[in-house]
């Protein structure tokens, strides 16, 4: 029986490009900054993003950290989105390791937060407060069922930021679903803010990694944290190059797995007792309540027997992410393992 994973577009393999542009990659010590490779990734990721410099780092969840980092002192008060990558699933290091607070403010189901809220979550200069230095966005947001941020709210909401003196981050971590789905460059949705990182190991199939971006500045301190936090890689390069390759050739492809998602979702909607708005999906993620009779856990597992993974995001509801990994075809199989299941359970 064929396994049709849709956990997550992270399991996607490298392609067969990049197991040889990492066989042939020229290598150098990188926290010599003499690794030729990675300066290559570096320097593509700042112009694909329209940032002075760059900054590779092993993971989104790393470089969300050395962001947050970069940006704050211990003490300060961070904005969240209350469904936000960074406050769900980044095992609290920006409090832990970064000594902020992450207050939150609503997300709603654009994965936007209502730009009169985070004003009112600003705090004014008073004695007893901590000071609010940063905002964090996602884009596409995970939680919020892969939900694209235009440039027009990004820059709405980065300017209102700014009035106030706070910096803003991006977590675009799946930024190219983004800008394959409202057709605009990544770098139009990366203006407006002062920092973003993405990942090259999601729906880019790299293996490994992440970049963050911002002005040479902010890359100058972020590499210093990145030393800190034990992320400065030696010959890297080797990691890099399947990066490289991600960048010029993986980023269009992204437009079947959005096609992909469509597929299932319209179908699940189809399904009796499955619950979706499938007119929701915007990009890779396709979030789903599962039938009224077993738990969400339960349905997990046992579509699990049935070779078809997703995970649970608690209660009844399941996330499936596609990526070039699962076929339309796939996805037909998957939808009618589904099917029976669902009948069986009556
Ligand atoms: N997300 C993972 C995990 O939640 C399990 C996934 O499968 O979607 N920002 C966003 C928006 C993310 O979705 C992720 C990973 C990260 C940051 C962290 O990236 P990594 O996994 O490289 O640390």
């Amino acid at each position: 029986m064929k396994i049709i994973d849709m956990r997550s577009d992270t399991i996607t393999l490298p392609t067969d490009e990049m197991r040889q542009a990492m066989y042939e990659a020229e290598l150098g010590d990188d926290v010599h900054r003499e690794d030729p490779t990675i300066n290559r990734l570096e320097e593509l990721a700042a112009h694909m993003m329209g940032k002075e410099a760059a900054l590779f780092t092993p993971s989104g969840t790393m470089s969300n950290l050395i962001a947050v980092l970069t940006h704050t002192r211990p003490g300060d008060e961070i904005i969240v989105g209350s469904e936000a990558h960074m406050f769900w699933y980044e095992v609290g290091g920006a409090s832990a390791l970064g000594g902020v607070v992450m207050r939150t403010v609503p997300n709603d189901q654009e994965g936007q937060m209502d730009p009169g809220a985070v004003e009112q979550a600003i705090r004014l200069e008073n004695i007893h407060y901590p000071q609010t230095t940063l905002l964090c966005l996602e884009n596409t947001h995970n939680r919020c069922g892969g939900a694209v941020l235009t440039p027009e709210y990004t820059s709405a909401i980065t300017q209102l930021a700014h009035q106030y003196g706070l910096q803003v981050h991006l977590d675009g971590a799946r930024i190219f679903n983004a800008a394959v789905a409202l057709d605009v460059p990544a770098s139009e949705l990366a203006r407006p803010v002062d920092s973003v990182c993405f990942c090259i190991s999601k729906g880019l199939s790299a293996p490994v990694g992440s970049l963050i971006c911002g002005t040479r500045e902010f890359i100058e301190k972020a590499r210093k944290w990145r030393k800190m936090v034990g992320g400065g890689m030696r010959q890297a390069g080797v990691i890099a190059a399947a990066g490289i390759v991600a960048l010029q050739k993986m980023v269009s492809r992204l437009a079947e797995d959005h096609t992909t998602a469509q597929r299932l979702a319209y179908g699940l909607a189809h399904i009796p007792d499955i619950s979706i708005c499938p007119e929701k999906v915007q990009t890779n993620i396709v979030i789903f309540d599962s039938p009224p009779a077993i738990s969400g856990t339960e349905f997990i597992q046992r579509m699990d027997a049935q070779g078809v993974r997703f995970i649970n995001r608690g209660e009844r509801r399941v996330r499936a992410v596609t990526h070039r990994m699962v076929s339309a075809a796939d996805i037909d199989e998957a939808l009618e393992r589904i099917d029976r299941l669902v009948r069986e359970l009556g």
